[in-house]
């Protein structure tokens, strides 16, 4: 079948709407329509060039919500017409990852994934006889997409098409990197660098996590408004000080924090982030994703001292046990996905998406296809 796909023919380049070619589900495979898709600093990052797995021409997209047309053989767990969110972490029941009980990181088909191709090692995309990669095992900047069965996480059918595609990326990774993750408790000091979609999560799952003191760091200060009405207690731009910023919270919290998370991809924030965590147990969580050859570094000194760095992808979330879950407390008003949203916009506009993104001048673009 054609469909509709933006090809990210190589690093930097604006991507370009094509009609592709797409193969139909083979076995233990799926057909979704995508529905609306959003754009996750990720994406940026693997167009960047710096991805070590970033492979091209290839179609990108990981964060979106759409329904199930066809299936292949062998596909008993979801059926046309249901509601899904493509898992760029799938959940196969079988494998021992997962079977541990102690990590998310499921690895039936991360081989194949990371090389761009579905599990039988060949893509379903294709343009002009030329093979286009698939991208996180999900590439969701095409109208139509074929995943994995163990890749798509069946949800209420209740939860808006509009909104949803948010729940596939920065929400659960946020949420889940506070609950899963960091675990928090009621009562910590907790602070975030970085409030793009993810860092703003990782507020609202302080939030709900019971924090008491929740403090938002970024260098662009139009973030911080949408942090405080989401449940920051202080903002800080580590602009304003001549201090490093790890010297100013220890001031401002008497001694550091117990939780902080990292959300931005910056190896030497990730170092304050660690360095900013209370003596004896305060704790950081890595979410950022740096790019290729990049490290980190801190006086051993710091982790000899009880501080813990630890990192998170998905937010630990196993997709589809526990993200149709996350749906529902989304339905009920646990917390809220509108605030997340600054730009709707048509599939024909994704280059603005990722302009917007880049210059910091959006959270979430939601393109409707
Ligand atoms: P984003 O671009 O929307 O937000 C990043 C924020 O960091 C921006 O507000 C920016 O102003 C701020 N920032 C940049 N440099 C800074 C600095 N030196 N100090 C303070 N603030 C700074 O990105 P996002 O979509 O929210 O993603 C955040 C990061 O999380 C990215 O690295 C992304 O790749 C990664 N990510 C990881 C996972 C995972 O599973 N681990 C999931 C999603 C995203
Ligand atoms: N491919 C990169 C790493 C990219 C990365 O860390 N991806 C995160 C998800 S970011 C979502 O926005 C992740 O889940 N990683 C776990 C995994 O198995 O890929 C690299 O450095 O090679
Ligand atoms: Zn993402």
């Amino acid at each position: 079948m054609k469909t509709r796909a933006a090809i990210a023919w190589e690093p930097n380049r604006p991507l370009e709407i094509e009609e592709v070619d797409l193969e139909g589900p083979k076995a233990g495979e799926v057909l979704v329509r995508i529905v609306t898709t959003s754009l996750c600093h990720t994406d940026l990052f693997t167009l960047s060039g710096r991805d070590p797995e970033g492979l091209f021409p290839c179609i990108l997209g990981h964060e979106a919500v759409g329904i199930v047309e066809d299936v292949g053989r062998g596909v008993t767990s979801v059926a046309p017409g249901d509601h899904v969110i493509p898992l760029y972490i799938p959940e196969d029941p079988n494998c021992d990852y997962i079977k541990s009980g102690k990590t998310n990181l499921c690895q039936t088909i991360r081989k194949t994934q990371g090389a761009g191709v579905m599990p039988d090692g060949t893509s379903r995309f294709s343009y002009k006889g030329r093979k286009l990669f698939h991208y996180m095992g999900t590439s969701t900047f095409s109208e139509y997409t074929v995943l994995p069965e163990i890749s798509v996480a069946k949800i209420n059918k209740e939860a808006p098409l509009a909104k949803a595609s948010i729940m596939g990326c920065a929400i659960p990774t946020g949420i889940g990197a506070v609950r899963n993750t960091a675990k928090v408790e009621p009562g910590s000091s907790v602070a975030v660098f970085g409030l793009g979609a993810v860092g703003m999560a990782a507020i609202q799952g302080a939030v709900l996590a019971g924090a008491s003191r929740i403090i938002g760091i970024d260098t662009n200060p139009t973030k911080f408004p949408l942090a405080r009405s989401l449940g920051a207690t202080d903002c800080v731009n580590p602009r304003d000080h001549a201090q490093p910023i790890q010297d100013v919270l220890i001031e401002m919290t008497n001694g550091g924090l117990d939780y902080t998370f990292e959300a931005i991809g910056n190896v030497n924030v990730m170092r304050a982030a660690l360095e900013a965590c209370h003596k004896g147990w305060g704790e950081c969580t890595i979410i950022g994703v740096a790019g290729d050859g990049e490290e980190i570094a801190t006086r051993p000194f710091q982790l000899v001292t009880g501080r813990v760095w630890r990192g998170t992808a998905f937010g630990g979330v196993r997709g589809r046990s526990q993200l149709p879950d996350m749906v529902e407390e989304w339905l009920r008003g646990d917390f809220d996905v509108d605030p997340y949203i600054t730009h709707h916009m048509e599939h024909e506009q994704i280059n603005t998406a990722f302009d917007l993104l880049h210059k910091g001048e959006s959270i979430r673009s939601v393109i409707h296809f």
